[in-house]
């Protein structure tokens, strides 16, 4: 069974998804995720210039084979825009390999590990009264755990703060602005470092000590800041604090680590299992959060969380709504048959979104299922993705209060 066709489809209905769809010889399709968020087209364009052309005419059952070719066979490794576009493949071809079985990917991957897994949603409020009616929001979706995240004084808005959600703004940071250029931020470190505790102990005062709380300090602190973060939110007894610092210095965890027990999560623009090797050898981080979409696929992703599994090292894959619903349905797999799983962050994706992927998984009592269809189980309606053409749309910049460009 060959490789006939693979064409790239983009469509934006509320935000851009790039989606891979390989057509084999024998008419089996499979679809896959490469979704990278505010730099998609040059995803679009390394599928259609540069790989689409490799892929027609191989055998499709050789995943592991395609994912070396195409991975050492650039010269030029790893990368978000070449890891996406490999992941896309990847996720294609385990699509089409379910479905000549008949069985979900997660059968393929070894099979079921757990009954479902825990999924994490987003509360956030610019106020802590706005906060706690997203908390009791989220627990009333069915939602067991809550990643937390609020205004601080001092600062106008705060990147992953939602807007009113009786207006359906509850996601409205996602995705951050369809504008021809970033919005700007601002930022001050110091004020936040002392609003969050704060928020942290009105929130275990509310909602008691057994909701699993999460945090996102998005790449914002120096390690001597991240290590008084987690010290000074370690008698709130969090699930995780993720992003402490920026991510491309693994070393700068080990003085995080050694001053604070507050569990760390980091790597969701990592895309590589040796953007981790510091950080799982020397046992830095208790979660891994790259996306199966950003991170190579599912057999990158794979071979990752085995080797994070000989640390102790558990999964908490990125699941914002910039993963497609063909991104998510891959982790899922993943996830529902590593023994190594942590959580998952789930961000549902908007009805337009549903109606243009069809998908299979399921959010029952706070856990995610990926379901039984063969392959990944979702399907994509090209009519109503072509209503949908590309917008651009940024993640926001920050800069300090005194003008200067601060980490993302
Ligand atoms: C966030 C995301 O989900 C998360 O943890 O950090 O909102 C992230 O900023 C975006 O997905 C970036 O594309
Ligand atoms: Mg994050």
């Amino acid at each position: 069974m060959r490789i006939e066709r693979a064409e790239v489809l983009v469509t934006s209905p509320g935000r851009n998804f790039v989606t891979l769809r390989i057509t084999t010889t024998d008419g089996v399709v499979g679809l896959g995720d490469a979704t990278l968020n505010g730099r998609e087209l040059a995803v679009v364009s390394y599928l259609r210039d540069h790989l689409v052309p490799l892929l027609v005419g191989r055998e499709a059952n050789d995943i592991e084979d395609t994912w070396q070719y195409l991975y050492r066979g650039a010269y030029w490794r790893r990368g978000p825009v070449t890891m996406s576009a490999i992941a896309a493949v990847d996720m294609a071809l385990w699509d089409i390999k379910g479905k000549v079985a008949g069985l979900p990917v997660y059968q393929l991957l070894g099979g079921r590990s757990r009954r479902g897994g825990l999924a994490y949603g987003h509360a956030s409020g610019s106020t802590l009264e706005a906060l706690f009616t997203s908390v009791r929001n989220h627990l009333d979706e069915g939602f067991r755990a809550i990643r937390i995240q609020t205004g601080v004084p001092g600062l106008k808005k705060i990147y992953g703060v939602g807007g009113d959600q009786a207006r359906g703004q509850k996601y409205d940071y996602e995705p951050a602005g369809r504008t021809a250029v970033p919005v700007e931020e601002d930022w001050d470190t110091r004020f936040y470092l002392q609003h969050i505790p704060g928020v942290f102990e009105a929130v275990r005062a509310e909602f008691g000590a057994g909701l699993p709380l999460l945090h996102d300090a998005h790449h914002r602190l120096t390690p001597n800041q991240a290590a008084q973060l987690g010290r000074s939110l370690e008698p709130y007894d969090l699930f995780w604090l993720e992003d402490c610092t920026p991510a491309e210095n693994q070393e700068a965890l080990r003085r995080v680590r050694a001053m604070t027990t507050t569990p760390l999560a980091i790597g969701e623009v990592l895309n590589s299992v040796h953007d981790y090797q510091t950080l799982i050898t020397e046992q830095l981080i208790d979660y891994v959060r790259s996306s199966v979409t950003h991170g190579g696929g599912i057999t990158a992703m794979r071979k990752l969380m085995d080797f994070a599994a000989i640390y102790g090292i558990r999964s908490g894959f990125h699941g914002p709504t910039d993963i497609s619903p063909v991104g998510m349905a891959a982790a899922l797999h993943l996830s529902i048959a590593l023994h190594n799983f942590g959580i998952v962050e789930y961000m549902p994706h908007n009805a337009q979104t549903l109606e243009v992927f069809r998908t299979g998984y399921t959010f029952t009592d706070g856990l995610l299922d990926p379901g039984e269809a063969p392959g990944l189980g979702v399907e994509v309606d090209d009519e109503l993705a072509a209503t949908f053409p590309y917008t651009p749309a940024y993640l926001p910049v920050n800069r300090l209060l005194d003008g200067t460009v601060h980490d993302w």
